[in-house]
């Protein structure tokens, strides 16, 4: 599949992925929708890859659903929306979500409506500083989605994500990390440099660790404190029969720069 409405590369264990319908906003229709769930095939796939960076181009990140493709007609019969969120958007949240490896959001611009939420499914969230989230479904007669109503309290509170959903404002990039919802806020021009350099970072590092740890914490809410030391025993056995483990310490013992494979 040649991508039309995605830019997609893989680069030194760094998987690109940027939502590329500027016009619309990166605002999602099918065709997005196949081409990214087609990339992230890839990404499985290709053993090679130990992170993913996920960004838009344009001056907005991704503005949620395309609505032209869910206007409904006069007298027309009321769309399945459920059915959208089962067969789009909730397999696209679980499946950033269980990745095995780190996922970084790049949010270059506007992020509305699902656009806003699924920044909030990857595992380290930059924002450029003009960039803005918008939990645009309110002024529209929906809920917000994409995993919204999960992610939201859990980062912000239960206060904070009730207004944000209820008065669909504008939340700058800036309050969103004064606000805990993403981890950095970082100047426009910088953003993609900054990105990219987190990414690689990154892929240099023991990214089946990196792996364990996400799926660690995404776990911790969820679980008792009991729950959760019995899977960090679990995973910490894990943890230890990697290769990378044993160059790890081998590599502090010998005083030495590690070379980690990500297995
Ligand atoms: C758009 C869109 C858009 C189409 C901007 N669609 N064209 C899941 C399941 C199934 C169905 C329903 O939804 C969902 C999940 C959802 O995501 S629901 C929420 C959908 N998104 C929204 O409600 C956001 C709609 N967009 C906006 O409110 C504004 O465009 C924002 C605040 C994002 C940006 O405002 P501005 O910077 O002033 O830009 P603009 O409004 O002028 O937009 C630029 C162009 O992009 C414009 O096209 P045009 O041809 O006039 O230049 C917009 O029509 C188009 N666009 N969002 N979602």
């Amino acid at each position: 599949m040649t991508f039309a409405t995605i830019v997609f590369s893989i680069d030194n264990g760094v998987a690109l992925l940027s939502l590329n319908r500027p016009e619309q906003l990166n605002s999602f229709n099918g065709q997005m929708h196949a081409e990214v769930r087609e990339a992230l095939k890839r990404v499985r796939q290709d053993a090679s890859v130990r992170v993913l960076l996920l960004t838009g181009e344009g001056r907005g990140f991704c503005a949620g659903q395309d609505l032209a493709d869910r206007s409904v007609a006069p007298g027309a019969e009321a769309p399945d929306l459920g059915q959208s969120l089962e067969q789009f958007y909730n397999p696209l949240i679980r499946s950033l979500r269980e990745l095995p490896m780190p996922v970084i959001c790049a949010v270059n611009g506007v992020a509305a409506g699902a656009g806003a939420n699924i920044p909030l499914a990857c595992d380290l969230v930059l924002a450029a500083r003009s960039a803005s989230f918008i939990q645009a479904f309110c002024k529209i007669g929906l809920l917000p989605d994409s995993g919204g109503t999960w992610s939201l309290p859990r980062l912000v509170g239960v206060a904070r994500a009730k207004a944000l959903a209820m008065l669909g404002n504008r939340l700058s990039a800036e309050q969103a990390e004064q606000w805990g919802l993403i981890y950095r806020c970082v100047d426009d021009a910088a953003l993609r440099d900054e990105a990219l350099s987190l990414a690689r970072h990154l892929a240099s590092q023991p990214t089946y660790g990196l792996a364990l740890i996400k799926r660690s914490l995404n776990a911790s809410f969820d679980n008792t404190l009991d729950q959760q030391l019995d899977l960090e025993r679990d995973l910490q056995r894990l943890a230890g029969r990697s290769h990378d483990y044993r160059e790890g310490v081998a590599a502090f013992m010998e005083k030495r720069p590690a070379v980690f494979k990500g297995n």
